[in-house]
């Protein structure tokens, strides 16, 4: 972040904005023991981590953190264990080191030494504890104790971008991509680097730079483009972070030297071992392949009559011997439905693809699955191959750009839908199997496990156009590291980086971000039936956007009800792939959550509610309360005028009026079809059109 006086009030600086702190007896400690620093590798993460803090204290503080320590004075110092930095060495000599892994670090307060002291086994776990230490500070939290051991709990911190070689940006609501513009590698890295230095500062050790659906010039990214992509994982590499890119299954026939794309095919094999042995000629930590296959019209193996296990075998066998990894996607169903048949469930496909190879892929496999079965929804279940794979790596796919939620006009806070994603118990090997221990690798005792989600930055000034929307970005990065982070924890951190310390403006930030799920849910698709928008673009509501579409994503709305029927008497048998108690609560009507009801069953709207409501009437309630509460939002924030920077203050209030009105339209357009449909009055006799 090149020229930080120009961006200040743009958003540019986001969670690194380092607001000053106020004066007082806090600032005194933080000056005492930050003054100094103490720095004795060139390692070029090192050096990042380095110029980070002295970045980070200059803003904060108003002082220099300057890199002569004086004997009489106290200091921090930062170092790997092996690295030749004495009060490393001696803070450290007298606890054990060796619960600190490869991407964790050890800090501590020691008086004796004088010094606060971040020790890590390899420079990325350094650049994790500079970070740390600088978020204590920004958040105005004690130092003077200092004695912990952190490391990141899941192993595989992922970004997925959706960005286009053209500059587009698939389901991309904040401006054109910043890697690639009119089929062309940007020149000036200046904006790549400050991303990177975002994304490890929020945990983040992976990043795939290309859209899933890899067209014509993408597919020659591990050819032509190779040069230009080495350029940015050197970026990346200076942050800890690995370089992934999406691969055309087909490639192989695009470059016209095979004429087919078998994965059995013994030239095919070949072709992409050169490709392989090509890449990580010029990228030596390069992380491997991300593929959509035989999804949504992308190529694969079925062409070939080959499963998925062939073909993502075959990948994996030519990244093997240079330690590279293939995540392959799990979003696999037909996309060609007919909407009249209604024994197909789109929701099925997953589990019904993936489950018969469990156990079939290489061990540098990775299914990467979305959280749900369907896409992204603002509520669906919990994908049931979560657990069901019992002898296969597999990484969660979360959506931080809000296709489906908002599209970063609207405020959604995603991260307590992550969580509750998080701590749902699949109930594997007899319960006690949530899927953030799935995801962590404990339960299986995976080789490879992790978080991965799609980008929602772009080249706007503030990264993700709502400026609120950078929360989500932070924040996913934070859970990725930590599940047992709470909502309000993650959100009290970014707020404090990038707002500063004034806790009636972080009071009401807070609430905003917390309430905002809950009130986009209100007022959009009811009860968990999803959808319901515009057909492409996917923002705005539209009732039967998709109803008579092909891409099985129903409501089955008519004159008498709603919902689709997933149970197994009557309906598709969609509720069976869970195990245990989960699947007789889906199951059953009597049992099945109020939230989820119409995703699993078709009900009259006379249907009462574990709430007491009828369906109908929890629809017009909802909407007409979303829609307030939408406007709410606006008020609350109009509190904060003149004491938040003016650049952000109208950049929110701008969106957040956008949403209040925006909300009006979800709430007259849904409560006026299904009076229409119904013929229902609303109890409260409000005015439904
Ligand atoms: C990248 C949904 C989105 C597509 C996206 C796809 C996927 O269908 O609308 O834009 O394609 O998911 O996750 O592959």
């Amino acid at each position: 972040m090149s020229q930080p006086t120009q961006k200040r009030d743009s958003g540019y600086e986001a969670w690194l904005t380092y607001p000053a702190l106020p004066q007082g007896q806090l600032h005194k400690e933080y000056m005492e023991w930050c003054g100094a620093v103490s720095v004795t590798e060139e390692h070029e993460t090192i050096q990042a981590a380095l110029s980070e803090w002295q970045r980070g204290i200059l803003l904060m503080l108003g002082t220099e953190s300057v890199q002569e320590p004086q004997p009489e004075g106290f200091c921090v110092a930062f170092g790997t264990f092996q690295g030749g930095n004495t009060l490393i060495r001696n803070v450290f000599a007298e606890m054990s080191t060796d619960a600190v892994g490869a991407e964790g670090f050890a800090i501590r307060t020691s008086f004796a030494h004088k010094c606060i002291a971040v020790g890590a086994a390899a420079p990325a776990g350094l650049l994790y504890g500079v970070f740390h230490l600088l978020r204590l500070l920004g958040s105005q939290k004690e130092i003077g104790q200092l004695d912990e051991i952190v490391n990141p709990v899941n192993a595989l911190r992922m970004i997925n971008h959706w960005d286009n070689f053209d500059g587009s940006v698939e389901r991309g609501y904040s401006g054109r991509s910043f890697f690639y513009e009119h089929n062309r590698f940007v020149e000036d890295m200046g904006r790549i680097t400050d991303y990177a230095r975002l994304m490890s500062t929020a945990g983040i050790n992976a990043i795939a730079i290309n859209n899933v659906n890899v067209h014509a010039l993408e597919t020659l990214f591990i050819s032509t483009y190779l040069p230009e992509v080495a350029r940015i994982a050197g970026i990346f590499r200076t942050y800890g972070i690995r370089l992934f890119l999406s691969v055309n299954f087909a490639g192989p026939m695009h470059e016209g030297e095979v004429g087919n794309a078998d994965p059995l095919d013994p030239g095919v094999r070949q072709w992409w071992q050169k490709k392989a042995a090509d890449i990580y000629r010029l990228i030596p930590d390069f992380g491997g392949f991300v593929v959509k296959a035989d999804s949504e019209n992308r190529p694969g193996p079925f062409t070939y009559g080959r499963d998925h296990a062939d073909g993502a075998n075959m990948l994996a066998e030519a990244l093997e011997p240079f330690g590279g990894i293939v995540i392959w996607r799990c979003f696999v169903y037909n996309c060609k439905q007919d909407w009249r048949d209604r024994k197909t469930d789109r929701a099925r496909a997953a589990f019904d693809h993936f489950k018969p190879l469990d156990g079939k892929f290489k061990d540098n496999v990775i299914l990467q699955i979305k959280n749900g079965p369907m896409d992204f929804q603002v509520r669906e279940p919990v994908s049931p191959l979560f657990g069901a794979l019992e002898q296969t790596n597999q990484v969660i796919e979360f959506q931080i750009a809000q296709e489906y939620t908002g599209q970063q006009r609207h405020v959604c806070y995603l991260v307590p839908q992550w969580k509750e994603i998080m701590e749902f118990d699949t109930q594997a090997k007899g319960g006690a199997a949530p899927v953030k221990h799935i995801v962590d690798g404990s339960v299986w005792g995976n080789r490879y496990s992790g978080v991965a989600a799609v980008s929602s930055v772009g080249n706007d000034r503030n990264w993700t156009g709502h400026l609120l929307a950078q929360a989500n970005l932070y924040g996913f990065g934070r859970l990725a590291w930590n599940p047992e982070l709470s909502s309000e924890e993650i959100a009290a951190e970014w707020i404090a980086l990038t707002f500063g310390s004034d806790t009636d403006v972080a009071g009401v930030i807070s609430r905003i971000l917390l309430d905002s799920w809950e009130i986009y849910e209100s007022y959009t698709a009811p009860l968990g039936v999803g959808w319901m928008i515009n057909p492409e673009h996917h923002y705005g509501p539209n009732v039967d956007g998709y109803e008579y579409s092909q891409w099985g994503t129903y409501h089955y709305a008519d004159r008498q009800g709603i919902g689709v029927d997933r149970t197994t008497a009557t309906g598709t048998g969609y509720s069976a792939q869970y195990m245990g108690s989960n699947a007789r609560r889906y199951d059953s009507l009597a049992a099945c959550p109020d939230e989820l009801l119409l995703f699993f069953h078709h009900v009259p709207y006379t249907h009462v509610l574990h709430s007491g409501k009828t369906v109908i009437q929890h629809i017009y309630d909802s909407h007409f309360a979303g829609a307030e509460r939408a406007a709410g939002l606006l008020e609350d924030w109009r509190t904060l005028k003149n004491r938040v920077a003016e650049g952000l203050y109208v950049q929110v209030e701008e969106r957040l009026q956008g949403q209040a009105a925006h909300a009006r339209e979800w709430r007259d357009q849904i409560n006026t079809y299904f009076y229409r449909k119904s013929g229902i009055e609303d109890a409260g006799g409000r005015r439904i059109y």
